[in-house]
């Protein structure tokens, strides 16, 4: 399968957008095994599989746009430049964690990096992303609003709703549907009545790309936030991909020998030429965009970083569990 080259802005950094892709993939991997070594506090959903959607679209936003994320956030929030030790720290329940430990992997955010934060409310970033582009447009600061969702989240009723203010009131807001078929232990066909892009073609411009080509992705996101900056209002940007590991870690102990899908149809989604990093890892080496050497030293530092990082959490102190009762009161006590 190729990669979508057309319409791209001359000047993409494809070794920046490989090396984010790649960050975000051994990031979980390095998850995924933290997680079976008992090493985690909570639940971890993993993005592997999706990158090329979350570089994609963060890669054409400024650091002062918004992210809305979802229970499976940690693509997007190092996609949009949250720092990786305060992630892990957070993901290990420790005090130097983004939220000092008191939030886990579903609330990763990084307010000064527009990243308003992953969310365990599915469909929880509608309002919120809408929230966040009715303010940009009140202040008229040109800040574009981007929304993550699933296929399962569109069935909220919230969807229509932020779709419908974002159109009236020509709203800056970006709809970013990461459709990988699947909800949770459930085929999303089973329980979803027609194309999710015919709900949004009342409301704005809409597109579906292949979602595993980081470039159709970006080309697409590129058009969406062109819109949305010069005023025009919302887009509905779908992304067609698959999500490879489970729906969250452990779920086997969940599922208790049940199945939702077959291992043929993950090995299909597994190989070179669907996996968005195989596959742009070969479109870049063949197109002689980026060295050997480059990619082989980007495996070299992503590696390094992320044992840094796992260092960091580990080292770092427990979370202080009397910070609970005070950061519930917090927005109280004004
Ligand atoms: C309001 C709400 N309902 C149900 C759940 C349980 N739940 C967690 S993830 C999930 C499926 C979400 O599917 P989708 O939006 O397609 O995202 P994906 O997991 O595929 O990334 C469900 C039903 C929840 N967390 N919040």
């Amino acid at each position: 399968m190729q990669c979508q080259a057309e319409n791209q802005t001359p000047a993409l950094d494809y070794l920046a957008l490989f090396e984010r892709m790649l960050l975000i993939r051994r990031a979980e991997e390095r998850l995924s095994r933290a997680c079976q070594e008992g090493k985690l506090p909570g639940a971890v959903h993993l993005y592997i599989g999706q990158e090329a959607v979350a570089v994609g679209t963060c890669s054409a936003l400024e650091n002062r746009d918004w992210i809305t994320s979802t229970h499976r956030g940690h693509g997007h929030f190092l996609a949009k430049g949250g720092e990786l030790k305060a992630m892990y720290a957070e993901i290990w329940g420790k005090g130097t964690g983004i939220f000092c430990g008191m939030g886990g992997s579903m609330h990763v955010a990084d307010f000064s990096k527009g990243i308003l934060g992953a969310n365990g409310i599915v469909g929880g970033g509608f309002a919120i992303a809408t929230g966040a582009a009715f303010g940009a447009k009140l202040r008229g600061d040109g800040r574009v609003s981007a929304c993550f969702f699933g296929d399962g989240a569109a069935n909220q009723g919230v969807f229509m709703e932020g779709m419908n203010v974002s159109s009236v009131w020509k709203l800056p807001t970006i709809f970013i549907c990461e459709n990988n078929r699947l909800s949770e232990f459930t085929v999303s066909s089973t329980v979803t009545g027609g194309l999710l892009v015919e709900r949004a073609k009342p409301f704005m411009p809409t597109t579906v790309v292949d979602g595993n080509d980081v470039l159709a992705v970006r080309g697409a996101m590129d058009r969406a936030v062109e819109r949305a900056r010069s005023g025009e209002g919302p887009s509905y940007i779908e992304c067609t991909t698959y999500r490879i590991r489970g729906h969250l870690e452990a779920e086997d102990a969940f599922l208790g020998g049940g199945k939702y899908r077959t291992s043929e149809q993950i090995e299909e989604w597994k190989a070179p030429e669907k996996d968005p990093l195989t596959r742009f890892q070969a479109w870049i080496r063949s197109n002689g965009l980026v060295s050997p050497e480059k990619l082989r030293s980007a495996q070299v530092s992503v590696a390094k970083k992320i044992e840094e990082a796992v260092a960091y959490a580990e080292a770092s102190p427990a979370a202080d569990v009397n910070l609970a009762p005070s950061l519930m009161f917090l927005g109280q006590e004004a």
